[in-house]
Parts: structure tokens; sequence; C-alpha cells
């Protein structure tokens, strides 16, 4: 048998790695994130190590200061140090141009954080020029110092650790830092510890921040990123996405966000999403174990951190935002697995009491459609029909539609390129249709080629798109589908196309506007 390299607490689900198209798609993945405004530029990211480097400075001289003040040896005051981590999502490498900057600084076991942290470095900030819209938050579960360095918004939080002396190449990942400290503290150093085992246990980080990336911006726009409102929050995300990587270990961002749907959509919860198992009590922290912890078990979403101690990151879900959670996941998982090209069927009838006739010829033949698309392209492209209509009998006409979603045959190589022209097999079917027996004036169908992007919002209901507040009536003025009558012609037949087209407008909702949703 062969050794599998296991990436967390269970076996991968699959080690295949991606194949041509995946790799287009990451491309154009990629592109997608970058024209969204996802990445900040090489200028910004310098300041940001600037600031960082005025930081770690200022941090280094208040530590000696006080050194000093407090009446220690000239030998301490020269080794007296302190150290700045980062951690949060520009530690994960995936901050945007407007994101925070999360940091601690690491001090030594006689800089406290009630007096020196929160009053004396708290004045020293208050007097520098560069810093502004100072406010401590001493009170907070993790103690805080929020201010702006340089127009950059900084979280900074303070861990004094048991050292007289804290080395410049400390590291936090070692459990030993964690002795002698009290809870806060310990919460303190827990943003870093955490950040340091996610980037430890992906296979791969690069894959992991891109899919972050897309998926945290998915989740802003989705309104599911917040977490005091009960959502997720950066870290739980990460852990999510984390997750999967360890999953997919060789897949690519553009496989990895479909698999992220695919497994959520399956979760079982309150079964918990972990990376690595739980490190049993050394030094005696509480950790999530709805074994032990009666409160644990009312965990409905349990999302556990990675750095002893763990504890469930996601414990503000409650019933409502997991079900808003669970059905935007279906919506994700939909589209992912939805077809890049549909066959568009409308159905109209200039009398509503027609439509339902009519409508019932169209589909006891549209199986015909597909069966013919199929024999005329060698099967070479398939059709899939979605049982599921749309009725609007609201207008001077009534109209339906049915979606077909067309796929090239997989695994036929060489054919990527081929176009197919079913013009010809869309006219037969329309002979066909016309047949009817009870066939009135008014009655037509319109069989239209549409790409995913213009399907109407109503083949993915309430997620895909969301309807827009209703006003202004007339913001529906751009095209956004054609549907075009393939073979007659005439007055009447423009007539009613044109309405159809006000109809499908009517319907439609333009996907360039879904940024306006955006918070
Ligand atoms: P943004 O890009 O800033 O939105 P982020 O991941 O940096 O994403 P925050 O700045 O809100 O997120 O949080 C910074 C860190 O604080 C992330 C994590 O280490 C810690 N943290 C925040 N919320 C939680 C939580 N619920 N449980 C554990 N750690 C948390
Ligand atoms: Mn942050
Ligand atoms: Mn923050």
């Amino acid at each position: 048998s062969q050794p599998q390299k296991r990436h967390g607490i269970t076996k991968s689900i699959s080690l295949a790695g991606p194949s041509e198209t995946d790799i287009e798609r990451n491309t154009e993945l990629e592109k997608f994130l970058i024209e969204s405004g996802l990445y900040e530029s090489k200028e910004e990211s310098e300041k940001r190590e600037k600031v960082l480097g005025h930081i770690t400075e200022i941090v280094k001289s208040w530590v000696k200061q006080l050194t000093r003040q407090k009446g220690y040896t000239d030998q301490m005051v020269e080794e007296a140090n302190a150290v700045i981590f980062t951690f949060g999502s520009y530690r994960l490498g995936v901050h945007g141009p407007g994101s925070d900057m999360d940091t601690l600084c690491v001090g030594p076991s006689y800089v406290n954080r009630e007096e020196d942290f929160f009053i004396i470095l708290h004045d020293i900030l208050a007097e520098m020029e560069e810093v502004t819209e100072l406010q401590p938050v001493p009170d907070a579960h993790v103690p805080v110092m929020k201010f702006k360095f340089q127009g950059i918004s900084i979280d900074l939080l303070y861990a004094s650790i048991s050292l007289l002396v804290v080395p410049d190449d400390l590291d936090i990942s070692h459990g030993s830092v964690l002795h002698n400290i009290d809870e806060q503290t310990v919460r303190s150093l827990n943003g870093c510890r955490v950040a340091d085992q996610i980037l430890k246990l992906v296979p791969n980080v690069e894959n992991f921040r891109m899919t972050l990336r897309c998926l945290k911006f998915w989740a802003k726009r989705r309104c599911i990123y917040s977490n005091v409102t009960g959502f997720l929050g950066g870290v739980n995300w990460a852990l999510l996405v984390a997750r999967v990587c360890q999953l997919y270990p060789n897949a690519i961002p553009s496989m990895l966000v479909s698999r992220f749907f695919r497994v959520y959509t399956q979760w079982r919860w309150p079964n918990p999403v972990m990376l690595c198992s739980i490190e049993e009590d050394e030094l005696g922290f509480p950790v999530w174990d709805p074994r032990k912890n009666h409160r644990d078990r009312f965990h409905l979403m349990p999302i556990i951190t990675p750095a002893y101690p763990c504890m469930n990151s996601s414990y503000n879900v409650c019933k409502s935002t997991l079900r808003v959670m669970m059905e935007q996941f279906q919506y994700g998982n939909k589209i992912c697995e939805a077809y890049k090209n549909y066959l568009q069927v409308d159905i109209i009838s200039a009398d509503a009491a027609d439509l339902l006739v009519w409508k019932g010829w169209v589909e006891s033949r549209l199986r015909q459609l597909t069966l013919k698309i199929e024999r005329d392209t060698n099967e070479m492209l398939q059709c899939h029909p979605y049982p599921s209509e749309y009725v609007d009998t609201s207008k001077q006409f009534a109209h339906c539609a049915f979606f077909m979603g067309l796929q090239r045959k997989v695994g036929v190589s060489g054919q990527e390129g081929q176009q197919f022209d079913i013009r010809g097999t869309v006219d037969e079917f329309r002979q066909e249709i016309s047949m009817y027996m009870y066939w009135k004036p008014g009655m037509d169908i319109f069989v239209s080629h549409v790409r995913r992007r213009q399907l109407p919002g109503f083949v993915f209901p309430d997620g895909y798109r969301r309807p827009r507040p209703s006003r202004h009536p007339n913001h529906h003025n751009g095209k956004t589908c054609e549907v075009a009558p393939r073979s007659r012609s005439g007055s009447a037949e423009r007539q009613i196309k044109r309405k159809l087209d006000e109809t499908v407008d009517k319907i439609l909702d333009k996907p360039e506007k879904r940024a306006s949703i955006s918070p």
C-alpha cells in the first residue's frame, strides 16, 4: 500500500491536480481578483513595511526607557527589548488595500499592560503627529490599542511574557511562551500563534491565500462577513478555507473555490472543523471540548483554532446566521456547478389563458430538442434540461422560460476550440413546434444562446443576484440579454420581441451592478 501524506486529521478527499481547464480558470480568477482591487500596490505594501518598522522602533525605545525608569542595571537597559509580530489578514498575506494591520508587541515580564502599555505607551503615541484616532480599549476580551499610523489602521496588542529579556528571534509558536501568564495574555498571543499554525498546516500557502481572498470577497458581497453579527470573520474564513486546502492538497484556487462549496454544503454541523487534533491541557488553560464543557455543546458551527489552547472561533454563530450561511453555501455550490453556456427557450402567448396549453406543448417537445442537439453534434455537445421554469403573466402578454445547460463532451482531447452551429437544429425544432394543432396568433417561442452571466436572476432565486430595492423603477435601461427570434420576422413579431425584451430586462439584474450591494 502506498503511504499517503496526510494533511490534517483525516486523509485527503482527492489528490487530483489541475487540468488544463482548471489552469485557464485559475488565470481568469486571478485576473478577476486583481481587477476587483483586492491587491494593494507595491507602494502601499512598502508603506506598510515602513510603518511596521516605525512601530517596532517605538516599542523598543519605550521598553528601554521603562527599564531605565524602573531602576534596572545599565546592562539590563542595554539589553532591554520588545518585538513586534503581525497576525490577522496581513500576516496571512490576504489583506486588501484598506485592511488594518493586526500587531502584537511582546515585552519583558516587568513591563505590564495596565499602566506601562495603556498609559505610558499610549501617551507616547498620543504625542506623535503620525498617530491619529488613538483609541485604547483596555477592557476588551482581547485588550487592544487602536490607532492610525500615517493613515494605516493599526490594532496593537500587548503580551508581557515571563522573560527578563525578549530576544529578537523569539519563537511564539513554542508552548513555553505560555508559562506563567494570565488568560488575557494567552489570548493576545494567540492571534499570532493561530496564524503561524494555519500557514504551517496548509499544503500550499500560495493556493491557500488566493482561495481565501476569493472567498472573503465573496462572503463580503453576500453580506455574511462579520464576526460581531454572528456570521464569520477573517480568521473563521481562513480556517474553513485551510481545511479545504488540506482535503484537496494538490488543487489550485479555481478548483478549491468550488470544492469549498461542495464540502460545506455537505458538512454536518455541529461537527467541528479542525486543522489538527486538539492538544490536551498541558498548562491547564480552558480548551474547547463539548464532552467536558457543557456550554461548548451549544456551539452550532464550531471552527476550532489550531494553536493551544484551542478555542471555537465562531461561538457567535446562532441558528439564524447559520441558516443564512448554509443558504449562501448552497447558492455558491449551485453557481460553481453551473454550466457556462445555456439555451434559453422563451415561450410567450398574447393571451395569458393560452400560455398554459402552449407551454405544455412546448415542454412536451423539449426532449426532442435535447435529442436533436446531441444527434446533430455527434454527441459532442451535451444538453442538461432544467425541469424548473419561470412564468410571468403580469405583463400584457404571458411569458415563461426554460433553460438547458450546454457542455462539451468531457474527456475528448483536441476539441477544445470547436464551435457548434445549432441554428439548423433549432429551426427544425421550431418547425415542429409550429405544427401545434391549437396554435393561435400570439403564441411563439424564441430559442437563444445565453452565457452564464446573462442568466436571469430567477434561475438562482435570492442567492445569485440580490433583487435591488425598487426605488428606481426604470433602472433596467441597459440591454442585458439577447432573445433573438431565429427564422421568422414581421412587425407584429418585432413588437412582441420588443415587449419580451422589456420583460426580460425587468427580470434581469445586471451582474456589474452587483457591486452596489457590497457593504
Ligand atoms: P480583515 O482583513 O482585517 O477583515 P482579519 O483576519 O485581519 O481580516 P480581524 O482584523 O477582524 O480579521 O481580526 C484579526 C485577528 O484577531 C484574527 C484573529 O487572530 C483574531 N480574532 C478575531 N476574531 C477572533 C475570534 N472570534 N476568535 C479567535 N480569534 C479572533
Ligand atoms: Mn485585520
Ligand atoms: Mn483587526
